[in-house]
């Protein structure tokens, strides 16, 4: 095999954010950006020599070329056999099995997630770790470092790899191994959760629709809800990967997953809808006539996880997001475990999944998942439900009430400020961050803040720090407003504002959310002065 070493020079915007790096495809486009990234990723690790690397990807436009490029820069330094996808596909939850099943050294997952793809959208790497979860903030550190001072790769002098044919190829004198992208994900799902149960439930006439908004996990539920599990032929819509996703955004929330939305709030409404993002790790839960929030969606599963049996035995511990609700929290309490608040973003979990302090993990963005991975997984958490919905027999609706009867309900929101100026967001949060010590013990109205501060996590396994994390501020009736700067958006600054409020058991749970919250909210903005700082005068998305 020929291996060249190619001079090349840093780009100096390719640091890794919430979840690898992301950037318009254009950027990516640019002559030796990929290469740079994965050298400098490959440069920032130890001892892969010999070893396996998985590399799948969304289906997104430029995957096919990006992949080809990984594998040669994967062959060229010495890895010794690469793991992919038929057709270049893995679910980023599947990736991380197959990392951890496989034991490989690590994975390149090639995908923007929730952004929208084709020539004018959005292209992004990730390097997760041996765990199967993303590389932590001491690796990608590492990586960025690398970036600013890279002056060649390496790169294997070879054809392509033909993807879509299964079995062992050579890019010189390493091994890939193209793999059905879905086999071993569904043996697994198989393990966790009561296939004969869900079987029956649809066999009795459950219906449901499943979304996989032309992205990667069509092929993934296909195989699992209609072959394996017998729902219907179409049952799962929209289930052909696409490179630009039929021209939709892969974001399962209420903006970008309308037709679902109008689906189950409507006269013939399915038992239940779901749907996933552009690479299968995130879900979106809709009973009939009722969306489930996210944060509820975690602290449900966790009640309820001991009805699959992959949970039998109960769950060690929940972990979740700083700005995710604390619905979970009361459950945690309950059961008496654990219950970990990290920041944003999956590599976060990593840690505490590893050493057994938590089992089941989530986030408000619709990110749920357990310790059978470690990333967050969308139809893990898809067939949870389902697993749920068929021991209890009972409709979405009812189990969300019945359990805000038992612990309360969590009012929450987030309103997204997308695009916005960026250094107009940077002042905005500087200047909050700039007045948190006199906010503690101010009165606004009824609200009392008896906290304000900048989140710093400490994690307790590795003893790391992370600052910085986005500003909370909590008032006495247990309500709390965050704001933090998105670290995955690629144009401008995106600027998050979270709202949660608590309402007991016995309290009024049939509320409407934003109504339930706008005491709030206009405290939010005489707070921070959101819409004249930006010059918005409403949210771009709001879920
Ligand atoms: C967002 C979400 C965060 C999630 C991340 C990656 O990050 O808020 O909870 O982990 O996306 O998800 P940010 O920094 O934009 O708020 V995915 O499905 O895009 O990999
Ligand atoms: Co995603």
């Amino acid at each position: 095999m020929t291996i060249k070493t190619v001079s090349t020079t840093p780009y100096g915007d390719q640091k890794p954010g919430t979840s690898g790096l992301r950037k318009r495809v254009g950027v990516f486009m640019q002559p030796n950006y990929v290469e740079n990234f994965v050298q400098s990723v490959f440069d920032s690790l130890e001892g892969y020599h010999g070893k396996t690397l998985v590399i799948g990807g969304d289906g997104r436009y430029f995957n096919d070329v990006a992949i080809q490029r990984a594998i040669r820069i994967a062959a060229a330094n010495g890895f010794g056999a690469v793991l992919v996808g038929r057709d270049g596909l893995l679910s980023t939850p599947g990736a991380s099995h197959i990392i951890r099943k496989c034991k490989a050294f690590g994975g390149l997952v090639l995908s923007a997630s929730h952004n929208p793809g084709g020539p004018e959208g959005d292209f992004g790497i990730k390097y997760n770790v041996g765990n199967g979860g993303p590389a932590p903030e001491r690796i990608t550190d590492a990586i960025y470092a690398r970036t600013k001072a890279i002056e060649r790769y390496r790169i294997a002098d070879v054809p392509d790899i033909d993807l879509s044919r299964l079995g062992t190829q050579h890019s010189g004198g390493m091994a890939v191994e193209v793999i059905d992208p879905v086999a071993d994900y569904a043996a697994l799902m198989e393990t966790l959760f009561d296939f004969d149960r869900i079987r029956a439930l649809f066999a009795s006439g459950f219906r449901m629709r499943f979304d996989a908004m032309h992205a990667v996990t069509g092929p993934y539920a296909t195989r699992i809800l209609e072959e394996m599990l017998g729902a219907p032929a179409g049952t799962v819509v929209n289930g052909t990967p696409l490179p630009d996703f039929g021209g939709g955004h892969p974001d399962p929330n209420l903006v970008y997953a309308r037709d679902l939305l109008e689906l189950m709030m409507g006269p013939d409404a399915p038992d239940f809808g779901a749907a996933s993002d552009g690479d299968g790790d995130r879900n979106l839960i809709i009973g009939r006539g009722r969306f489930v929030t996210p944060s509820d969606s975690l602290a449900i599963l966790a009640a309820n996880a001991p009805l699959a049996p992959g949970y039998a035995g109960g769950i060690a511990g929940i972990a979740r997001s700083m700005p995710t609700s604390a619905a979970a929290d009361r459950v945690a309490e309950a059961l008496g475990i654990e219950l970990h608040e990290t920041p944003t973003g999956w590599k976060f979990f990593g840690n505490l999944l590893d050493a057994g302090r938590v089992t089941i993990c989530g986030e408000e963005s619709a990110g749920t998942g357990s310790n059978h991975v470690r990333e967050k997984d969308g139809l893990w958490a898809v067939l949870l439900w389902l697993n749920i919905l068929a021991a209890r027999r009972q409709s979405v609706d009812e189990v969300v009430r019945g359990h805000w009867r038992t612990y309360g309900r969590n009012y929450y929101t987030r309103h997204d400020y997308e695009e916005v100026d960026a250094a107009a967001a940077g002042a905005l949060m500087d200047d909050l961050r700039g007045r948190l010590p006199d906010l503690p013990g101010q009165a606004f109205g009824p609200y009392q803040v008896s906290y304000a501060d900048d989140f710093t996590y400490t994690d307790p396994i590795d003893g790391s720090t992370s600052a910085r994390q986005g500003i909370r501020i909590g008032f006495s009736d247990g309500g709390r407003i965050v704001l933090r700067l998105s670290g995955t958006g690629t144009v401008g600054a995106t600027l998050r504002l979270y709202l949660e409020r608590y309402e007991p058991p016995d309290g009024r749970h049939d509320l409407d959310t934003q109504a339930a919250l706008g005491p709030l909210i206009a405290l939010a903005e005489r707070i921070a002065a959101i819409r004249s700082r930006t010059g918005r005068d409403a949210p771009s998305v709001i879920t």
